[in-house]
């Protein structure tokens, strides 16, 4: 790789990033039903109606994916906790076979000089509170701060930070709009719920973190380089669109208080009830932002369908095995934009960024290798251009379980066989362990 660890700011993090209900094995544990469980279960949701009952078997191999981890180099782990491996029912009943899990986790971070970096939400919503109606039901705020409360009060005296939710957009919009993520749902109503109450329980969550006592409390936004199709008005008005409710939304939220005009458009008749009120708390101060990249979407006008009347078009780049486009460009804009225009100073972290290519055991992963350097790359400009980035995590540690396209989608630096469960680092593994390796004059 062309930069390495000296090129970056003494104290810059390299790390790598996993969630839950991807690698652990919901199947084990204790762990209560999620809706992930469920959506698994019905017709055409996922590639080969796989789920995560098993995933990589994380929760019995961690102490070896540590060791991975450690191996490599990394500074950083970041991972998630399940809260319906903690809290079954998602309220109420505590599972402590979970919490001595995470317990161990920690620890086993700490012992191989792995700094922990916590999510408490990725995506798995325990099937109980499904029930009630999960992101659209405003009590989810205190559901989501009862469970923190319960994981922090375990673990918070040992981890470096806690995010409270990864991805607020796929969790709200993808799930409740778009239905390619439980719950599935393809309704606007629903959809604006979960898009305020998703910002809700991070305020409510954040509240309760500070009244523990916690710092390097954060959250975690997936952006993308939205870029119009044509030259045409239409279509710079259809970017636009998109722009507000994938980039713009929850940012602008926590950091001003406020929603984008050109979302409220299509939202605004179905938001809740003085929806107005629980912006303050939205909008209190975070230590960081987590931002995760992974591709540019060119946007079109489509006359012909309901708001946002937008499409996606296939640009020419080369693109990664889920057909996403290869474009660093992006996250270096994303950055600058982002320090520009809402987080100034305050720390950022890249929290995910990686590809998924049909990797076998041996290759020369070249594609990612370069992947990799281009955007190690986008991130050292976007800190010579002032952003104040303090770290990177690769998506992904292990191959795993890739949601709506179950196990056959292979983001890893390290390669699993899923009838063995075996680990084979990859080549790009080998590489980003050489380009991190400690500077001379740091051991
Ligand atoms: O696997 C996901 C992860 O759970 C959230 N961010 C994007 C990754 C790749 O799709």
């Amino acid at each position: 790789m062309k930069l390495t660890r000296s090129d970056f700011p003494q104290g810059f993090l390299f790390g790598a990033a996993t969630a839950a209900y991807q690698i652990e094995g919901s199947s084990y544990g204790g762990a209560g039903s999620t809706h992930w469980d469920t959506f698994a279960k019905g017709p055409g949701n996922v590639v080969r109606a796989e789920d995560g009952a098993v995933a990589c078997d994380h929760y019995h191999r961690m102490d070896a994916d540590l060791d991975l981890l450690a191996e490599a180099g990394m500074d950083a782990y970041r991972f998630s906790t399940s809260w319906a491996r903690v809290l079954p029912e998602g309220r109420g009943r505590v599972n402590q076979e979970g919490l001595d899990f995470y317990d161990r986790l920690v620890d086993g971070c700490l012992a191989r000089g792995l700094k922990p970096f916590q999510t408490l939400y990725h995506w798995e919503m325990p099937s109980a509170l499904a029930d009630l109606g999960g992101w659209t039901n405003p009590d989810v705020a205190d559901w989501m701060a009862d469970y923190a409360e319960v994981i922090t009060k375990r673990i918070g005296d040992r981890v470096h930070s806690i995010a409270t939710i990864n991805e607020s957009w796929c969790v709200a919009y993808l799930s409740h709009f778009l239905g390619h993520h439980a719950p599935g749902l393809r309704d606007i109503r629903a959809a604006a719920r979960a898009m305020h109450h998703v910002n809700k329980a991070h305020g409510r969550t954040m509240t309760r973190l500070r009244d523990l006592g916690m710092q390097n409390c954060g959250i975690v936004l997936n952006f993308e380089a939205t870029e119009a199709a044509s030259d045409s008005a239409a279509d710079a008005h259809a970017a636009a669109t998109q722009d507000a409710t994938h980039n713009r939304w929850f940012i602008e939220a926590i950091t001003k208080g406020t929603y984008p005009a050109e979302a409220l458009a299509g939202f605004g008749p179905h938001m809740p009830q003085n929806w107005q009120d629980d912006m303050a708390e939205i909008s209190q101060p975070i230590d960081f932002l987590g931002v995760n990249y992974y591709t540019r979407n060119l946007v079109a006008a489509d006359d012909a369908a309901t708001w946002p009347s937008t499409k996606p078009v296939i640009g020419p780049l080369e693109k990664t095995q889920m057909g996403w486009e290869i474009y660093p460009e992006g996250l270096r804009w994303t950055l600058t934009r982002l320090s520009r225009d809402y987080v100034g100073d305050l720390p950022v972290f890249v929290t995910e960024n990686g590809m998924a290519w049909p990797d076998a055991v041996g290759e020369e992963d070249t594609v990612r290798i370069d992947f990799i350097d281009r955007h190690i790359e986008a991130m050292h400009d976007a800190i010579s251009e002032g952003v104040n980035l303090q770290g990177f995590f690769y998506w992904s540690l292990l191959d795993n379980y890739e949601w709506a396209f179950g196990y056959e989608k292979r983001f890893g630096l390290i390669h699993v066989d899923f009838d063995t469960l075996d680990r084979t680092p990859k080549a790009s593994y080998h590489a980003l362990k050489s380009a991190i390796a400690p500077r001379k004059n740091d051991t």
